[in-house]
């Protein structure tokens, strides 16, 4: 898969101090870059145009959302990518590690990459105690009931998009990145993990930063991991 196309998507809600390194930091190889701004109060929409992205309005809000908005644009293109790349867009994540996300796909070694936030080139604050532990519960989960290999639910991660349709995503909100494992998991796509850097985010933290964040977000993926399970068996 040596000359793929590469759509990125990156949802943002009020990322304008950010989103402009993040979409200028992409490296080449992609095709695309989708930005879609997700009801934003502030220059989101202005910084990542004239960071050379392509903006999407999606006012119904919630991080699923975002992507699915971006999914759908993609398939309604007349030549559609065959890889999709989704990072978040508070420059959390080091855009420069796409080429190591995409690299097993275009190998033809797997379907689905996630990059993992692993500890030793993750910045010291750059997630939450409780994130840090959300995340690894959640692994263990799906490892126990699925064998599954994740460390994380890391959001930069690289898709064939023929596989990303056979999914199926629903979840509008915080429970996108565990659906997405799950359903790789339940319908036995092959996947691997990369270790990719992490550092601390610019601007507001609205998630994981925030009580009301971390309780939600919570909820959604452990009530996704036991929802699928009652609902498919292992
Ligand atoms: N909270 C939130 N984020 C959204 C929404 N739509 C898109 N996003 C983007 O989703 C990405 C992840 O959100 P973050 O606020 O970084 O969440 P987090 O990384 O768990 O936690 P913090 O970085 O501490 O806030 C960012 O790029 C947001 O701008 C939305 O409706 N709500
Ligand atoms: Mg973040």
């Amino acid at each position: 898969m040596d000359d793929s196309k590469i759509g990125v998507i990156i949802p943002a809600y009020n990322e304008a101090l950010s989103i402009g390194k993040v979409v200028s930091e992409i490296p080449q190889t992609v095709t695309e870059i989708v930005v879609v701004n997700n009801g934003s109060t502030d220059e989101t929409e202005i910084k990542a145009i004239s960071a050379g992205a392509t903006v999407l309005n999606e006012p119904r809000k919630g991080y699923g959302q975002a992507c699915l908005c971006g999914i759908n644009y993609y398939n309604n293109l007349p030549k559609p990518p065959e890889i999709i790349v989704f990072l978040d867009g508070d420059y959390s994540d080091y855009p420069e590690d796409l080429n190591i996300i995409i690299k097993p796909i275009l190998e033809d070694k797997v379907d689905f990459v996630v990059g993992s936030r692993v500890k030793s080139q993750r910045e010291r604050g750059s997630m939450t105690p409780q994130q840090i532990f959300g995340n690894e519960l959640a692994s263990v989960l799906m490892s126990i009931l699925y064998g599954g290999k994740f460390s994380d639910l890391g959001p930069f991660r690289a898709i064939k998009l023929a596989v990303l349709n056979k999914l199926k995503m629903q979840d509008k909100t915080y429970g996108w990145t565990v659906e997405m494992q799950l359903k790789i998991l339940g319908n036995k796509f092959s996947y691997c993990e990369v270790p990719v850097r992490y550092k601390k985010r610019i601007g507001k933290s609205k998630v994981s930063g925030t009580l009301v964040g971390t309780v939600m977000a919570s909820i959604k993926i452990l009530g996704w991991i036991f929802k699928y399970y009652f609902k498919n068996g292992k």
